[in-house]
């Protein structure tokens, strides 16, 4: 009961005043402790969640101001104090479009923030029914977000819109597209769809553009949603690809980075037919199976420096923190390590504050349902600094995932198909079918590999497996057709050969 009253007086007095001396105590009861330790090589670490309860924070950055700014994905922008998880909502928009992978994207604060106290957002909408994405400018001032600028529209479709944003050392604005589901846009360099655009902060043209008149910078992308410069100006980007492939790719202007003619590195002979003809740019890394990379921010700090000099890219299927150790030049990838894999559910964005804390946000509350979350904590925002010794539980680095051998049906139905069937075959209604009693899987089994070796191209899209060997998909098809109640007679990797030839 006193721990209520005094909690009770706290709120009161947090509201109608400035509470005084009552403040250090406070400060030290009310500060966060680490909820987890990791050890480096010669660096603890500790985990903090400083936020709860927000919705699918899908940009954050830290602020001028020290505080990290959200743009939560339903449209609203707030600050949030590191120190004390206290948070602002400064706007709402209002015709934000949330709907599966749509809603309020990207978010940037113009580096200048003195001189031009500019938001930089993306946000999905609707006109006539159809979708579009915008870019929007807006300037703060007393605590809100005034006079929005829209400076650039594009079209959209039900997925793939990206996007994120970045301001150079040049002052201008680098936008990562999404190819809209339309595969084609990707390679067309009249469409600003699949592209690195680039804009002056008042949306114009720059004269200095590689193509005149034009804002492409580099294409071929199909859906970006990480974007990052280093301090060498080097401008690298994440990238879904689709049932393989995701990649990190390091961005040259008038370049082509090969979707959807390529995908990941140029292995098979049609890709680097196509390379030779188009001089296109393989990833400086491509992850098969997916991991679905998402935020990426450049770790210039000294605070924890096994991190120096690295990329640190969030994962939403693979639930993990990368860190992409760069070669001096940053041009090459030097090492992965893999942190907090499963621990937070699926992990949004990153970003890291000059002395070099780093901040990530989940993304538990978005369409794609995960096993067991979200949590009544989720959204929640951590953080990642250096502390003097271990406290608590001790996360170890995680091993990468190992290829699932061609035997082991339901470890490659895991690697592959759960992220979106899931792991019981349940599916997701509307989106993802249940193969659990699915007419198709018990069906005859040339239509079965059909979808596996094609994919389709409905309203409801399932990438091809074409890149699996014929005795992985043998072994996945069998382990579907005899999970969750299905029991049907196998398939031989002999029939997926002889499929394939007749493709
Ligand atoms: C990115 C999401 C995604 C992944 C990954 C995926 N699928 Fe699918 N799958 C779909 C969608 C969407 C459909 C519905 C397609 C349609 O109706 O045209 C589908 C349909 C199917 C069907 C037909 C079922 C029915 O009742 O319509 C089978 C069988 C199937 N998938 C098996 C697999 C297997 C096996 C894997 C892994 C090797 C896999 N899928 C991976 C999205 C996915
Ligand atoms: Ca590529
Ligand atoms: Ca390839």
């Amino acid at each position: 009961m006193k721990k209520l009253t005094a909690y009770m007086l706290g709120g009161i007095c947090l509201l109608l005043f400035s509470c005084g001396n009552d403040k250090a105590e406070k400060t030290t009861e009310a500060a966060p402790k680490p909820e987890a330790n990791i050890q480096l090589d010669s660096t603890i670490l500790g985990v903090t969640t400083i936020a709860t309860g927000l919705d699918v924070p899908w940009d954050i950055a830290f602020g001028a101001d020290g505080n990290i700014w959200v743009a939560e994905q339903a449209g609203t922008i707030s600050r949030i104090s590191p120190e004390t998880g206290q948070r602002k909502q400064l706007l709402s928009i209002p015709d934000v479009w949330r709907e599966r992978t749509a809603g309020l994207l990207g978010m940037e604060l113009h580096p200048d923030w003195e001189n031009h106290p500019w938001v930089f957002v993306d946000y999905t909408f609707r006109r006539d029914s159809l979708s579009f994405s915008k870019l929007v400018r807006y300037t703060f001032k007393e605590d809100t977000l005034v006079d929005p600028l829209v400076l650039m529209e594009i079209p959209g479709t039900s997925s793939h819109h990206g996007s994120r944003m970045r301001i150079g050392a040049d002052g201008k604005i680098y936008w990562a597209t999404g190819d809209a589901h339309q595969y084609n846009n990707a390679q067309d360099t009249t469409s600003p769809n699949g592209k690195i655009l680039r804009l002056e902060t008042d949306g114009s043209v720059p004269a200095d553009n590689p193509i005149k008149g034009s804002y492409v910078w580099a294409w071929g992308f199909r859906n970006m949603q990480g974007l990052v410069f280093s301090s060498k100006q080097h401008l690298y980007t994440s990238e879904h690809g689709e049932a393989s492939d995701d990649e990190v790719n390091l961005i040259q202007p008038l370049a082509n980075y090969g979707w959807p003619k390529i995908e990941g590195y140029h292995e098979t002979p049609a890709e680097a037919a196509f390379q030779e003809k188009h001089h296109t740019i393989p990833p400086l890394k491509a992850w098969t199976p997916t991991i679905a990379p998402a935020g990426l921010d450049f770790y210039a700090a000294r605070q924890i420096p096994e991190w120096h000099n690295s990329l640190l890219l969030t994962t939403l299927k693979a639930q993990s923190l990368r860190v992409l150790k760069l070669n001096a030049e940053g041009t090459a990838i030097a090492g992965e390590k893999i942190f907090l894999t499963g621990k937070y559910g699926r992990l949004r964005d990153v970003c890291v504050s000059p002395a070099g804390e780093v901040y990530i946000a989940t993304s538990n509350r978005d369409w794609n349902p995960s096993k067991g979350f979200p949590t009544a904590k989720d959204d929640r925002i951590l953080k990642i600094s250096k502390v003097g010794k271990i406290t608590t539980t001790l996360l170890k680095e995680d091993v990468p995932a190992s290829q699932a051998g061609a035997g082991n049906g339901a470890a490659l139905y895991n690697q592959y198909c759960a992220s979106c069937h899931k792991e019981d075959g349940t599916g997701v209604p509307g989106t993802f079918p249940a193969l659990a009693g699915s007419p198709k899987v018990k069906g005859g089994s040339n239509a079965l590999i059909k979808i596996l070796l094609n994919g389709t191209d409905g309203k409801l899209q399932m990438p091809s497996f074409h890149f699996m060997k014929d005795e992985e998909i043998a072994a996945v098809l069998n382990y579907i057709r005899t999970s969750w109640g299905n029991d049907e007679k196998s398939i031989t990797p002999e029939e997926i050969t002889k499929q394939r030839t007749k493709n």
